[in-house]
């Protein structure tokens, strides 16, 4: 009975005990699941988005990917919610930002002494490729990175008996980005240069500030928003271009982040810096008026000791071709310029003590032009933050050409009594600067030696190149043909050649995308070159350039001679027909498309 009383004395006990234990358990199931399930979904996310390959098979395997009711905001929204979240994190939004005539050591990641804190810091936050190449001009390197064609296949880049050229009408079929995004549910924005043939809002952009005066930075006498005129700019007005710029793009993207947050934007943001003539805010300048006094030839060697740090451009420094001056010889502008231009980039040591002091101010406009285009830069990742679209902004920056060597006078003329850089001068920075600018490499802007050709890129996407990334270099060589193919591929998971009537032709790019995870993942063929008869072709590691159309191929081996040093045809002859036989049938199919098609007043 004892026994008996004392179990069934201890019965109510155990059940309380047991009842407790189980309302603790299912506290503890019901607290933690969430928790769990967060860890768990954190552990997805984390896996599937830092890596832009998963993330593209994702969208690969037809996940759906409608935009976000938020755009931007989905980071810290689907990491809350879940796998589910994931696929309807939205398209990412693109911001294109494009340099006009920037070396391609002037940025400080790249080796440069000028302040670029923006630039440097979208650098140590994503990739900076090495070996990246546009056009070596204006509107060739534009029709290539809006079309994604070769410019010469879109009739934007001369061929014999086509209208080609800056003044080259596209063939219909060949559609500018925003054309292919909006069916994706872009909106589009375009901010500055244009130098394309058609008008932005006409192909494809929802906005348009067009800066169509390439003469005058504080007073511009033609430009344009959505298509139509403005006034032209009286000078004191307190307009700068680059400022003009900005403001317009952040303009957008704040009526964006207001009326239009479900969609993704690309907005294309193209600055008319460092491009001659030299003007800046004189405050900026005055913060660059004494550096240049160490002259050209001391500031290559001290950028290519940086360089050589950061493990960027090649095994040596080119040696400056004294005798190479300006691609076009304009002897009225050196009259206008003085005693103190130089048109040949003679050893600093050779100078006049008026000379270094002209040549040095001119340096330091240059310098401003690229230091107040980082700050602008600037403002407009700060509206993209703003607006909670960073970590799903891919931000892409390069320049369309390499630094300049050309002497000229346009616009308003120069005042030899105005102050360097401001709205009176017209000034060049002229082949000595560019040469450094344009430092490691040889040659200019026009040219298709590296100098002419070569662009820093940055690429910036926190929710496409996963952490461990961030700071790598890309030696894979890369074009702006690559750019369609590469944000086309990032929006939709397409290859281009799906997009639109391509019935012309296969598009030659390459989708970059598979690099923002690993190096040496995208492979060309061959790399295409040719402006104002300077031809060019890479294959891997070799390269076949000529200046001129009547000039002999020349040949570098670029797993040690990037700086094209070392000519190598005489003794690799065989080699010289290989590549030059691949330049022409390129050159053969080029022509055939831009002739095919084509209306009777676009023929020569
Ligand atoms: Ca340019």
């Amino acid at each position: 009975m004892k026994t008996k009383n004392r179990r069934s004395g201890r019965g109510p006990v155990r059940t309380l005990l047991l009842l407790a234990i189980v309302i603790a358990a299912v506290a503890v199931i019901v607290y933690s699941v969430p928790i769990i399930a967060e860890k768990v979904d954190k552990e997805t996310w984390n896996e599937l988005l830092p890596d832009s390959l998963q993330f593209k098979e994702r969208r690969r395997q037809g996940v759906p990917v409608a935009p976000t009711p938020a755009a931007g905001a989905a980071a810290t929204a689907v990491s809350r919610r879940g796998p589910a979240a994931i696929a309807g994190m939205g398209r990412p939004n693109i911001l294109l930002v494009v340099a006009d005539d920037m070396g391609f050591s002037d940025a400080g990641c790249y080796g440069g002494e000028i302040a670029t804190p923006h630039l440097d810091a979208l650098a140590k936050n994503g990739l900076r490729f090495t070996q990246f190449y546009n056009t070596a001009r204006c509107w060739p390197s534009r029709a290539a990175l809006l079309t994604g064609y070769y410019a010469q296949q879109v009739r934007r880049d001369t061929l014999p008996g086509v209208r080609s050229g800056a003044n080259g009408v596209r063939p219909a079929w060949a559609k500018l980005l925003p054309e292919m995004l909006k069916p994706l549910g872009y909106r589009t924005y375009h901010s500055g240069k244009w130098h394309i043939d058609g008008n932005p809002l006409q192909d494809g952009f929802d906005r348009s500030y067009s800066l169509n005066d390439h003469d005058r930075n504080f007073s511009p006498k033609a430009h344009t928003e959505d298509d139509m005129p403005l006034a032209p700019v009286e000078r004191g007005a307190g307009y700068y271009s680059t400022t003009a710029i900005a403001d317009h793009a952040i303009k957008c993207l704040t009526e964006h982040a207001e009326k239009h947050s479900g969609q993704p934007f690309f907005e294309y943001l193209a600055f008319t810096v460092p491009h001659f003539p030299l003007q800046a805010p004189a405050e900026d300048i005055a913060r660059y008026q004494k550096m240049y006094l160490a002259g050209w030839d001391a500031l290559r060697e001290a950028r290519w000791r940086r360089l050589q740090e950061l493990h960027i451009g090649g095994s040596a420094l080119s040696a400056i071709e004294r005798d190479l001056g300006p691609p076009y010889h304009y002897t009225d502008a050196l009259k206008k310029l003085g005693p103190n231009e130089l048109n040949r980039p003679l050893p600093w040591r050779e100078l006049s003590p008026a000379q270094r002091e002209f040549q040095a101010s001119k340096m330091a406009v240059h310098a401003a032009m690229v230091d107040r285009m980082d700050s602008e830069i600037g403002r407009v990742l700060g509206q993209v933050r703003a607006m909670g679209a960073w970590d799903n902004t891919l931000i892409i920056f390069l320049s369309d050409n390499g630094a300049s060597a050309e002497i000229m006078v346009r616009g308003d003329g120069h005042d030899p009594n105005a102050p360097p850089g401001s709205a009176g001068s017209f000034l060049c920075i002229g082949p000595g600067w560019s040469s450094l600018a344009n430092t490691p490499f040889r040659r200019h802007k026009t040219w298709v030696h590296e100098g002419g050709i070569c662009t820093p890129l940055i690429v910036h996407w926190p929710q496409g190149i996963a952490t461990e990334h961030r700071s790598e270099l890309r030696h894979t060589p890369g074009h702006v043909i690559d750019m369609v193919p590469t944000i086309l591929e990032v929006a939709d998971g397409r290859n281009q050649a799906s997009f639109g009537n391509r019935a012309s032709a296969a598009p030659p790019g390459k989708s970059l995308l598979p690099l923002f995870a690993k190096d040496g993942t995208v492979t060309h063929d061959s790399l295409w070159w040719l402006h104002e008869g300077n031809r060019a072709l890479r294959a891997g590691d070799w390269k076949i350039v000529a200046a001129g159309k009547d000039s002999a191929w020349e040949l570098y081996d670029f797993t040690s001679d990037r700086s094209e040093m070392m000519n190598l045809a005489e003794d690799r002859p065989e080699k010289v027909r290989e590549l030059a036989a691949i330049w022409t049938k390129q050159y053969e199919e080029y022509c055939a498309l831009a002739r095919k098609d084509l209306p009777p007043d676009a023929k020569k």
